[in-house]
């Protein structure tokens, strides 16, 4: 049985892992609405079983997906991926997923956090949003861990760890009028390190330029292990991107983690840049309450947005012409995994990719003495 407790992660000696730490499986959401898919989702949906397939080669991967879609994803997914039936707004399960949390005896919880569409009804995505609130309890009681329910907004997506005491997370998301206008950066500051166990909470300022997440870190930085981060980037100093990536290098160089270590920033070339054409513009159904899609705007695409499973790293594949060298840094950084390119684009055209989709459950594991 999956209990609510009361407490809270670190009086309870539990902590978020890095991504880069041993995980048990992978869990993903299946895309479906039409209003952010175009075509009905079915080139989003073919993108979402590469990415599913990709990690399987890696760690087990489990795909919830509303009743109606349940024998279409059955069909399309891998035997090997666990398909069950969650229902959910939309498909992404580092948002609305739970964030796992391990203690040294082998204990996993998951801290549930409160959902608001990325901004409630102040430039959020979508109204409504209460499936997606629900999905991460869902997960906690088919894994059979128990819940913290998190008194505050916040996406997986918008904090990264190192499982040392140290979350990345950006100025422009959480502290965004849109997610806790309650809440001072000091309260916040607290709330992360109550929730996932940490010392030390290192602010950027801005996400990738026309993030829709109002700049998720995960489209611009990631672990690549303690101490070491990939940093979206461009030479390009007319590029809008250039100052938000030259800003976040500079708080990262003049930043100590809770560990007391200065941190190793590796640049990892970014895509593009990339814009929305006329035709998949025109495939997106308008709805009331969801941000359309239009033509001729730039998409916030990053190879930064992968996945770090325990053998592979699954990283977007977005622009023939800067492909081939951010798989070849990708290598170079994670030496001890395969590097798998996926297509990317159909993700990145719903706002996102093959990081924001996914949700790692970390190996509970005992501690060596
Ligand atoms: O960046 C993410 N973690 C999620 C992207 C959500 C986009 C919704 N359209």
């Amino acid at each position: 049985m999956t209990r609510t407790l009361d407490s809270d992660p670190r009086r309870d000696g539990y902590r978020m892992p890095g991504e880069f730490e041993p995980h048990a499986g992978c869990w993903m959401l299946w895309p479906e609405r039409p209003d952010n898919w175009r075509l009905g989702g079915k080139p989003a949906q073919a993108a979402f079983v590469a990415v599913a397939a990709a990690i399987a080669g890696s760690e087990p991967v489990s795909v919830g997906v509303a009743a109606a879609q349940y024998a279409n994803a059955r069909r399309l997914l891998p035997p090997a991926v666990r398909v069950v039936e969650i229902s959910s707004n939309d498909a992404w399960m580092r948002d609305v997923g739970p964030t796992f949390v391990v203690n040294d005896r082998g204990g996993l919880r998951g801290v549930d956090w409160k959902f608001n569409a990325w901004g409630g009804l102040e430039g959020g995505l979508y109204f409504p949003w209460d499936k997606d609130d629900a999905v991460a309890q869902r997960v906690l009681e088919i894994e059979g861990c128990d819940r913290y329910r998190a008194p505050f907004i916040l996406e997986g997506g918008a904090i990264h760890v190192d499982g040392q005491g140290t979350v990345i997370t950006t100025e422009e998301c959480l502290l965004n009028r849109n997610r806790n206008p309650g809440l001072s950066r000091g309260e916040i500051e607290q709330r992360l390190q109550r929730y996932l166990n940490v010392e030390t909470v290192v602010w950027l300022g801005r996400g990738v330029h026309l993030d829709e997440t109002d700049g998720h870190v995960d489209n611009l930085c990631a672990y690549v292990k303690p101490g070491e981060v990939v940093l979206t980037w461009t030479d390009d100093r007319s590029d809008p991107q250039y100052e938000i990536s030259r800003d976040a290098y500079e708080r990262l160089m003049t930043a100590r983690d809770a560990c007391g270590r200065r941190f190793k920033v590796h640049k990892l070339v970014q895509p593009g840049p990339l814009h929305t054409t006329d035709d998949e513009a025109a495939g997106v159904d308008a709805a009331a309450g969801t941000k359309p899609r239009e033509a001729g705007v730039r998409m916030a695409a990053s190879y930064v947005n992968f996945y770090l499973g325990t053998k592979r790293v699954v990283a977007p594949l977005l622009d023939s012409k800067r492909d081939g060298a951010a798989l070849r840094k990708l290598k170079a950084l994670f030496p001890g995994r395969e590097v798998v390119g996926v297509p990317g684009r159909e993700i990145l055209l719903g706002g996102g990719n093959i990081h924001c989709i996914t949700q790692q459950v970390p190996a509970a594991r005992t501690r060596r003495k």
